[in-house]
């Protein structure tokens, strides 16, 4: 089997919150770039890409250059197309446009694996499990009022949510006190057998981490995550020793060896693996055999639709963050009932790019 052509779009989605109906995030669209693998057996693999903004048709010209390279390559040999582009890209990678355009054709190409072999990825790459848990994200933001997220919480747990994510570091002249009261009152919403995650996304100091991270305890988080600078190990290994509560990260950092750093320095509890930034799917798997090792587990970070096969897959995968922003780009997606997700049943993704979606949505250069 050959690749025969490679076509990619940029596709600009509303940036709405579909889960309790909130303010959006702070962006009014979300920006992918998709991009359609062709091969001579007929088979058609899909791939996505994200993180663009400002640079997303920079993002897509990377993704057609190196789409370019791939045509006439085998893709059942994910890794010899892997090396093939690297080296293409000498020094570039892995660190930003290059790994980010690498993954859309990574995740194409295991696409075309699972198509070809009549099989869903999640069975390809482990198969240890039919339906994983999944959290709502995305709806408790520390940009949302407060009197907006006590309310939202309790909405997430009638949709049958068991787990979901909060923010903290509010903006403006937060005090420690403030930090912590909001955390207590969506507890107090929700009640104690809701997993509740905390995201801080790098806006603490270590110092600031371990002081509002001890005053967090009682409200029995499921995690904290990004507590401080991503690629400060030591100063995250140092929280992660003074908390109870487990540490979570990992979603900030490119390629695989980071992640090395981050478990030998014992920085995170629980890895947390970004899709494209680790460089796709045999990447993210990698990752996951070497968190494994360190008897740590590890959960995902946005595209629930194709993460579901990758935590549903391993010995060590704890759930998958729902996230629904990718989710118009498909004719249909995994949706969660009772709290989790069922691994699809379709071969490869088993995803359909909805044509309408992408056509209305499209950005034509
Ligand atoms: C997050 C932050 C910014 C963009 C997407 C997602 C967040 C998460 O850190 O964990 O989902
Ligand atoms: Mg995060």
């Amino acid at each position: 089997m050959k690749i025969t052509r490679v076509q990619s779009q940029v596709v600009r989605l509303p940036a709405d919150e579909p889960l309790a109906g909130g303010p959006p995030f702070d962006r009014p669209f979300h920006e992918f770039v998709t991009l359609q693998i062709e091969t001579d057996a007929g088979i058609e693999g899909i791939g996505v890409t994200f993180f663009g903004a400002a640079l997303t048709a920079t993002l897509r010209h990377a993704v057609d250059q190196l789409g370019a390279l791939v045509l006439g390559e085998v893709p059942l040999r994910v890794e010899a197309v892997g090396r093939k582009l690297r080296s293409a890209a000498a020094g570039s990678g892995p660190g930003g446009i290059f790994t980010l355009a690498f993954s859309a054709i990574d995740m194409a190409l295991w696409d075309i694996k699972g198509k070809a072999l009549g099989q869903p990825l999640a069975t390809l790459l482990g198969g240890l499990r039919q339906r994983v848990p999944t959290y709502a994200s995305g709806a408790l933001l520390r940009t949302h009022p407060l009197e907006h997220v006590v309310k939202a919480a309790p909405l997430l747990t009638e949709k049958g949510f068991r787990q979901m994510k909060m923010q903290l570091a509010l903006p403006g002249d937060a005090t420690p006190e403030r930090e912590v009261e909001r955390a207590r009152l969506i507890r107090q919403a929700v009640g104690p057998d809701v997993d509740l995650m905390c995201d801080i996304n790098q806006r603490w100091s270590v110092h600031q981490a371990i002081d509002i991270g001890r005053r967090l305890e009682d409200v029995q988080l499921y995690w904290l995550e990004d507590v401080t600078a991503h690629d400060d190990y030591a100063g995250l290994a140092r929280v992660a020793d003074a908390l109870a509560t487990p540490v979570a990260g990992g979603e900030y950092v490119y390629g695989i060896t980071p992640f090395r750093h981050m478990l030998e320095a014992r920085s995170v509890d629980i890895v947390m693996i970004d899709l494209l930034r680790v460089g796709g799917i045999a990447n993210w798997m990698k990752v996951a055999g070497m968190a494994e090792a360190f008897n740590v587990p590890v959960v995902s970070h946005l595209f629930p639709e194709i993460h579901v096969h990758l935590v549903a897959a391993i010995p060590n995968g704890l759930t998958v963050e729902y996230m629904p922003w990718s989710f118009r780009l498909f004719e249909e997606v995994p949706v969660p009932v009772n709290g989790e997700l069922a691994v699809p049943s379709k071969p490869g993704l088993g995803l359909t790019f909805d044509r309408d979606a992408i056509s209305r949505y499209a950005v034509t250069a």
